[in-house]
């Protein structure tokens, strides 16, 4: 179960800020820093800081909505939410608001906007209202889930690509197809690219096969072992590599609870293998393959476009 073997540890070396790491798969907690005044490397530091620990917490910072956008636009462009208009703040269209009180709990596994063909590569959440109790996020090294597979199982999801949808914004037509093993380009290293949020249907499968292995796949990554739980303080920003982590909000609390957050877009995301066909053999037979259906609709409107799904 490949995750570091490196005892937590703080970190200072050749760091002006203390770096504390939260659990042994991913996640550190970062303080002596302000977020709002960064000068020189200290960009390029905490880049690297995050490809280290996939998710980073800075307590304290109290950013504005205009420092938030700013630090963000160091990492790459900004972007609202494709979907969910309603939850964009009207003043500032890069920020995504999800308050609680109007049902804004992100409480199924996912990964950010995977049903882009080129979804998000950081998202960066600044937390304005926390209840006192609850309400903590749950995150999962993708890296760690793929490298504890057994070598027949890593060696079947290498060759296979999955569909995914925007379904829970009720934008079932917004969909793509990725790779169900992600590559780090930098690393080399695989993770596990499916989540119960936003894939549908493994494209190379028949579709009861994709049914049990995706719910196999998408109940791996939230396994204890793979993950760290961050329990949240009012004006923290949380920060995350959205490439290879999974996360879940825990929602047992009540009262409210609001969250801001600014996306990086961009990120291809490496092809496809094109290991076998698409299978979608049941599309005209079944009253069950709703997802054959859109995965037919999907292939055929690919093709007409002339490029690759
Ligand atoms: O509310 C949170 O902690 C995370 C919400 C979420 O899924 C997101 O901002 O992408
Ligand atoms: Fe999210």
């Amino acid at each position: 179960m490949n995750i570091s073997s490196e005892t937590l540890e703080t970190e200072t070396a050749d760091l002006p800020w203390t770096v504390k790491r939260l659990a042994p798969a991913l996640g550190a907690e970062v303080t002596g820093i302000d977020l709002a005044t960064l000068a020189g490397d200290d960009i390029p530091r905490l880049t690297q800081l995050l490809h280290k620990h996939m998710v980073l917490f800075f307590p304290g910072q109290f950013m504005s909505a205009e420092d938030q956008i700013g630090f963000g636009r160091h990492f790459g462009h900004l972007e609202g939410h494709p979907n969910l208009k309603e939850r964009t703040p009207e003043e500032h269209p890069e920020l995504f608001r999800l308050a609680a009180s109007s049902g804004g709990i992100a409480d199924e596994w996912h990964t950010d906007l995977t049903f882009l063909d080129r979804p998000s590569l950081m998202s960066i959440l600044n937390m304005k209202t926390c209840p006192a109790v609850g309400g903590d996020t749950m995150w999962s090294n993708l890296f760690a889930a793929y490298e504890g597979l057994s070598p027949p199982l890593r060696d079947l999801c290498d060759g296979l690509s999955a569909l995914h949808d925007a379904h829970p914004h009720g934008r079932e037509d917004r969909m793509t197809i990725h790779p169900v093993v992600r590559i780090d380009p930098d690393s080399g290293r695989k993770a596990l690219y499916v989540s119960e949020h936003f894939t549908r249907r493994i494209v190379e499968m028949s579709a009861q096969e994709s049914d049990h292995l995706l719910s196999y796949l998408t109940n791996w990554v939230k396994q204890p072992v793979f993950t760290v739980r961050y329990n949240w303080s009012a004006g923290t920003i949380g920060m995350w590599d959205n490439r290879f982590t999974q996360h879940y909000v825990l929602n047992d609390f009540t009262g409210e609870r609001v969250i801001e957050r600014v996306t990086v877009m961009g990120d291809q995301v490496n092809p496809p293998p094109a290991k076998y066909p698409p299978f979608p053999e049941s599309a005209k037979r079944s009253a069950m393959s709703r997802h054959d259906r859109q995965l037919v609709r999907h292939l055929r409107v690919a093709e007409e476009d002339g490029g690759a799904a």
